[in-house]
This record gives C-alpha cells, structure tokens and sequence, in this order.
C-alpha cells in the first residue's frame, strides 16, 4: 500500500451508508473522543457544557476525524452514572448541533436503547456501545436503528470493573464474548456490513490483560469484522511510562501504530492530526495491514 492509496480511500461523508462503505474498505478511521461532561465549575451548566463540546467537536473534524464519537456517560471507574434525562440532555443536542455544521459522521457512546434513537434522529449514523447491546431494548434498537454498532468487551461494570480482574485465557474469553454478541446482533437481524467489535481496553483489565489484547489483537480480526480500539491516553499508557493522562500522547501515538500494525481498522482518540501522522507514516512504508 502507498501513500497514494490512503489519500485515495474514500472518505466518509454524514451518513451511516457511506460510514458503511468506509469501514468496508478496511482503511484505517480516526475517530475522535467527544465527551459531553458537565461543567463543575461554572454555574453556567449545560450551556457551558454544550458551547464546550461543539467547540471541541468542530476542532476534532478540523483536524481530520473520520468519526465523531459523542459520549454522556463517563464510564471512568467508579462514576456515578447519569439518569436518562441527564444523559439525553448532554447528548442530543450536540449531535443535532455537529451534525448541522460537519460532514464528519457521528457515532453516539451510550448504552441505553432511548439515548440511541434519539440520537440517531438528532443525525447520528453510528453506535458504540461499551456494554455491547447487553441492556434491555438494546438490540432491538440498534437493530431497527440500521446504523453501524461497534460492540466492546467490558468485565463487570464501570463501577467495580478495575477491582482486581481476572481471566483463565483473557484473549480467549474476549474473543468469544465478542463472537457471542456478534451472533446475537446477526440474529436480531443488524447486517454484518454493520457490526465491529473493540476488545475495550482498560475496562476490567489489568496492564498484563491490556497488553496481551494488543499483542494478540490478530484474533479478534479473525471474528471478520472492523476492530475498532481505545488505547488514547488510558491508564495502561500512565502505568507502562509513569506520565499523568495530560502527558500521554507520545504512548498514545505508539500504541495506535502498534495496533494498526495489528490490524485495527478504527482508532478512537482524543488527538485526531496526531494520529493522521502516524497512519501517513505508516501507510508510506507498506505497515497498514
Ligand atoms: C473515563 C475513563 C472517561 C475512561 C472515559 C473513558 C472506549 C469507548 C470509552 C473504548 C469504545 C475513554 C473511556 N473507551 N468505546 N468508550 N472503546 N468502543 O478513555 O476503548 O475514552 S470511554
């Protein structure tokens, strides 16, 4: 593969087809991280939250986002999960906001069957779920949706999930709870041009887990669908270089190639031209599987 062959690759456009056609080609995408928090600081809530995350989102398809991946709940160990209400609020309208002003199309980050229709009607062409459709109504709904649904490997929940993680065989046990679900979402009847899996890194794994995920990442490309990975600034990164999440873009960097080099079709990150340069880089020299 050259350079010539990356620049010709089609570039995605808003629709969850054309998203469809771009992940087919099995060219690497960069999805960016959009996190739509609340503000804790202001006392100007959600409008602040909102101005703050369409900023950030117009910065990520800017710098050359494939997938805007827009995410309410925080699923950082331990948090608090959002109601319903909470969680459609910080959502909806910065995907009806982005959607109105890129052609980047975007992915919602949710696990609950209500968040994902609405946002779907609010313009996304896309859902991640880190629960993997495992909710009540879930499959149904990504099922009569027609969108793309990325499908992650989480072990217990965000709120225990770090509390001492075990596996016998964990490339093993990822790979057949991802072959699971998969089945699952071909028999609720969503194509399998539709569907991608992410080992989820970081969710309910130890550094030894994470890394033999990464080393073996080739199994999970043989379920025969897109990879897509989250290694962007994640703990594994601050433990294998002692750096606090502001300092980890360098590991980030080497962990994105190591798994393009492995495979993966989507890397979902919070530096979007960063990771551009490094699939460049790579494309150049023939290291993009
Ligand atoms: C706190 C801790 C906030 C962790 C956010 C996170 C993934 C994901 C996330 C992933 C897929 C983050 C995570 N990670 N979806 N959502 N794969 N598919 O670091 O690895 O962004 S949230």
């Amino acid at each position: 593969m050259t350079g010539t062959a990356l620049a010709a690759a089609p570039r995605p456009t808003g629709t969850a087809a054309s998203l469809g056609r771009a992940l087919r080609t099995r060219r690497p995408l960069v999805c960016g991280v959009l996190n739509v928090t609340p503000d804790s600081f202001s006392d100007g809530g959600r409008f602040r939250s909102f101005d703050r995350a369409l900023e950030r989102g117009l910065t990520l398809a800017a710098e050359g986002a494939d997938l805007i991946d827009v995410g309410g709940e925080s699923t950082r160990p331990g948090a608090r999960p959002p109601t319903l209400a909470e969680e459609l609020d910080r959502v909806v309208p910065v995907v009806e906001a982005l959607a109105g002003r890129v052609a980047v199309p975007l992915s919602v980050d949710t696990s609950r069957p209500e968040v994902m229709g609405a946002a779907v009607a609010a313009g996304a062409g896309m859902v991640n779920d880190v629960r993997a459709l495992q909710r009540p109504g879930a499959l149904a709904a990504a099922a009569e949706l027609g969108v793309p649904v990325c499908l992650m490997h989480m072990q217990r929940s965000p709120e225990t999930m770090q509390e001492d993680p075990r596996y016998r065989d964990v490339v093993g046990e990822v790979r057949a709870f991802l072959a699971g679900r998969l089945r699952d979402c071909l028999e609720a009847g969503i194509p399998p041009e539709h569907l991608l899996v992410d080992p989820g890194f970081g969710f309910g794994k130890t550094l030894a887990h994470n890394l033999a995920l990464l080393r073996s990442l080739d199994a999970l490309t043989g379920l025969g669908v897109p990879v897509m990975v989250g290694l962007s600034r994640k703990s594994l990164l601050g433990q294998l270089t002692g750096r606090g999440v502001a300092d980890r873009l360098p590991g980030s960097l080497a962990a994105a190639a190591v798994a393009v080099q492995r495979g993966a079709t989507v890397l979902r990150v919070h530096d979007v031209a960063a990771t551009r340069d490094v699939l460049a880089v790579l494309d150049a020299v023939g290291s993009v599987t």
